[in-house]
């Protein structure tokens, strides 16, 4: 099968960036700037739809803080969408509205409770499915998505995560075989096989690239990663990521990628 986060992808899924956003869930104390935060999502979108992918919108909704993360909502498998138990309350509900526009697309499926995760820690390689066992995402997920994946070629795979809030925080898929990853978020051993670009001390932020239609886009301001990755082969283009970074967000978390 053929990856869904990389290679040849038409459509997008977004949420916009709502007025309470600087009250999103995060680690770090820096000022957020919401209209500068739009005005880098605008950037992110226009991206997209320059490397051929058209946008299908999510209903804003402005008393869900951190819902512009649209990644963490929901998880796609060819013709399948998992849609998300999210373990923080304050972003349960943002899979309410992707759960609608998911059903209209995919033949949806929903991981319950015990089970808790975030699509940002669902690393899809070809065949291979990572799944980052971390504050958000639990086994019981994991359980739960060898089920719904079963009659597929899939293969499920947890990992310990840590220091990082997601596991794509630490690593995501270029395409052609090859991820891009920070050291020391995880055992690098399940990557087997693969080829790996690994980011410097003090780029690491830039191991979650999002990798569409032959481009990776990176966030700006990483010289050295962004070499490597062209040294790969792959072209690069940079997106000004600051106000979701100080969100602890990055790239692919903007997006559903379908
Ligand atoms: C959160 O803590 O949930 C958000 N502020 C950031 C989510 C970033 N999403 C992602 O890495 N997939």
């Amino acid at each position: 099968m053929k990856s869904l986060d990389a290679g040849s992808v038409r459509c997008a899924l977004v949420r916009p960036v709502p007025d309470s956003y600087d009250r999103c869930i995060r680690t770090n104390r820096e000022k957020i700037d919401v209209a500068l935060a739009r005005r880098q999502h605008d950037e992110y979108c226009r991206a997209l739809q320059k490397l051929g992918l058209s946008l299908t919108w999510i209903r804003g909704d402005n008393a869900l803080p951190d819902s512009c993360f649209v990644e963490d909502t929901a998880v796609v498998f060819g013709e399948k969408a998992v849609i998300c138990n999210m373990r923080v309350k304050s972003r349960a509900n943002e899979v309410v509205e992707v759960a609608k526009v998911m059903g209209e697309l995919k033949e949806t499926y929903r991981i319950k409770p015990p089970a808790t995760i975030d699509g940002g820690d669902v690393l899809i390689v070809e065949d291979r499915v990572f799944v980052g066992i971390s504050a958000r995402t639990n086994l019981h997920a994991v359980t739960q998505l060898k089920k719904v994946l079963e009659d597929s070629r899939m293969n499920v795979v947890p990992v310990n995560v840590h220091k990082v809030l997601h596991l794509k925080s630490a690593c995501t898929y270029l395409g052609n075989e090859v991820v891009i990853l920070s050291k020391g978020c995880f055992d690098t051993n399940v990557l087997q096989g693969l080829g790996k670009i690994i980011v410097p001390r003090g780029e690491e932020y830039a191991a979650d690239c999002l990798a569409v239609n032959e481009t990776v886009l990176i966030a700006k301001g990483h010289a050295e990663t962004r070499k490597l990755v062209e040294k790969e082969g792959f072209r690069v283009e940079e997106l000004e990521m600051s106000e979701f970074r100080k969100g602890d967000g990055a790239l692919t978390c903007l997006s559903i990628i379908l």
